[in-house]
């Protein structure tokens, strides 16, 4: 029912209490309990006598009535659950895959007390940024896990330019850097058995207008700080979420050639001087190329190897 007021709302200039009561069978009382719903979301809506009520201005929140609004996505937004705070939206958004819930569904909030990065590193989530969860069940063997990570990552760098016209890179396995600092991180757990994905929960966390923690200060950068004007979080999320819609059905058509040549473009990898730190310790080497399975193949001394985790970074900036 608040839905529809708000579309009222949004398709006309002044709307009265009275033809929504008519319209939708329901008393003016009953409007106007709506329409002081829809004013504690966020909505600036005012009521003039003899006229009705005027949308002015709706909230620049994440909420599922503003994400979803003509979304036109196939999969991807399915449904949209928005809470003002969190622990973490993949913590949420795990106990949703294991309950099945329809692919696509997004959990956002404005700030998680527990965000959590790779390995259980801690993901600064203040109000202002964009931290959201979104479930997918990929029909794909687990070694094929990382594509789901490398569409995204691409399709943040899109919804990032479409928007700021800002280039960001993308930095193995799953981080966008701006100038060299990071303004977005994605964790992507995987639940599978021995030869199929069960389903995979990809949390994304980009700072937009948020402040960053001063101890990230020489590693983190916002999009507002890189930009110089506030970025609209639904116009972002929004955005991501129709890339991802696009991108995620070139995985689903079989097309993964066309997710790791995009994803090569972006990240401008090939050929870099790299240092990684994983299983093996701390090694230096070349990349001579992200393969299938988005592995990085590095030429270290007089062979090549393939690296599967762990962190990278660049020696030759
Ligand atoms: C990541 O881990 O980059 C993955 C971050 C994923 C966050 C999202 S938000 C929605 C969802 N819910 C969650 O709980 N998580 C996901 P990693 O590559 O391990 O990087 C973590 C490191 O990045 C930390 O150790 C810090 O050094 C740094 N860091 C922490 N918060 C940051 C921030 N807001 N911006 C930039 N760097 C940050």
């Amino acid at each position: 029912m608040r839905d529809r007021i708000l579309g009222y709302l949004r398709d006309s200039e002044f709307v009265s209490g009275e033809s929504m009561a008519d319209e939708l069978g329901i008393s003016r009382t009953a409007v106007w309990k709506h329409v002081n719903s829809l004013k504690a979301m966020g909505y600036d809506i005012e009521s003039v006598k003899n006229k009705g009520y005027r949308l002015v201005s709706s909230p620049d929140k994440p909420i599922s009535e503003e994400v979803t609004r003509d979304l036109g996505t196939e999969i991807i937004g399915s449904e949209v659950r928005y809470l003002p705070t969190i622990d973490s939206t993949n913590i949420l958004g795990k106990e949703l895959a294991r309950s099945k819930i329809p692919e696509g569904c997004v959990i956002v909030a404005d700030e998680q007390t527990m965000g959590r990065g790779r390995k259980n590193r801690s993901w600064s989530s203040p109000k202002g940024g964009l931290w959201f969860s979104v479930i997918l069940y990929p029909d794909l063997p687990p070694e094929r896990g990382m594509l789901v990570t490398m569409m995204t990552s691409i399709s943040v760098a899109e919804a990032v330019k479409e928007l700021t016209g800002i280039d960001p890179v993308i930095k193995w396995p799953n981080d966008l850097l701006i100038k060299g600092k990071k303004v977005c991180g994605i964790l992507t757990e995987l639940d599978a058995e021995m030869d199929r994905i069960e389903s995979s929960v990809i949390g994304i966390g980009i700072n937009v207008n948020n402040e960053i923690d001063p101890d990230l200060a020489d590693i983190g950068t916002s999009l507002k700080n890189v930009s110089g004007k506030v970025v609209s979080r639904v116009d972002l999320i929004r955005s991501v979420l129709k890339h991802m819609d696009e991108n995620y059905g070139s995985i689903r058509r079989g097309d993964h050639d066309s997710i790791r040549s995009r994803w090569l473009e972006l990240s401008r990898i090939t050929g870099r001087k790299i240092r990684h730190t994983g299983p093996k310790g701390i090694r230096t080497g070349t990349v001579l190329d992200i393969d299938d399975s988005g592995c990085i193949i590095m030429k270290i001394g007089g062979g090549s190897e393939r690296i599967v985790s762990g962190d990278v970074e660049y020696l030759d900036d």
